[in-house]
């Protein structure tokens, strides 16, 4: 079931649980809602270190939390969420003009990314200022 919350949405994956232990398949046009271009994951962040802080003109990407935990805010310009990512059954479609930022990133956090585009610089917004008039002409 999905769960809108604006420019994001919440998506449960459906946990295949043996006695073996667990497996979540994240697959392109089914639970993942686009062609998956690219797969990062993000890990090993240092104590303290806030990452993200920026926003993308035109990509979708689901975040999954496969590890640890962090908090996710995620900001349209218009109001702010703080996003609590600590299960790796949950991952948030992010897309549209959406500010993020990463906080309190546990040593054992690893998140991971699908996106459906290949990695581009051209396509971030690293100036909030700059984040607030994209949103304005959009
Ligand atoms: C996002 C959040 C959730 C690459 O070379 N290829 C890639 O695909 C990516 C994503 C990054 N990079 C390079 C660019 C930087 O030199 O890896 C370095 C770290 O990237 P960045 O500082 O942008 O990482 P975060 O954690 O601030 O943000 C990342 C993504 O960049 C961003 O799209 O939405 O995770």
């Amino acid at each position: 079931m999905d769960r809108l919350l604006g420019n994001y949405k919440k998506i449960d994956f459906k946990e295949n649980i043996n006695n073996a232990g667990n497996l979540i398949a994240l697959e392109q046009n089914r639970n993942i809602p686009f062609d998956i271009k690219r797969v990062y994951y993000i890990f090993n962040t240092k104590l303290g270190v806030n990452r993200g802080f920026h926003a993308h003109k035109n990509l979708r990407q689901v975040l999954v939390c496969v590890s640890g935990n962090l908090v996710l805010r995620v900001d349209d310009g218009n109001s702010k969420r703080d996003i609590k990512l600590d299960n790796p059954s949950q991952g948030i479609l992010i897309e549209g003009l959406v500010w993020r930022e990463m906080r309190d990133i546990s040593e054992d956090c690893v998140l991971l990314v699908l996106a459906d585009k290949l990695y581009d610089e051209k396509d971030y917004i690293r100036d909030y200022d700059k984040f607030i008039s994209y949103c304005s002409n959009d």
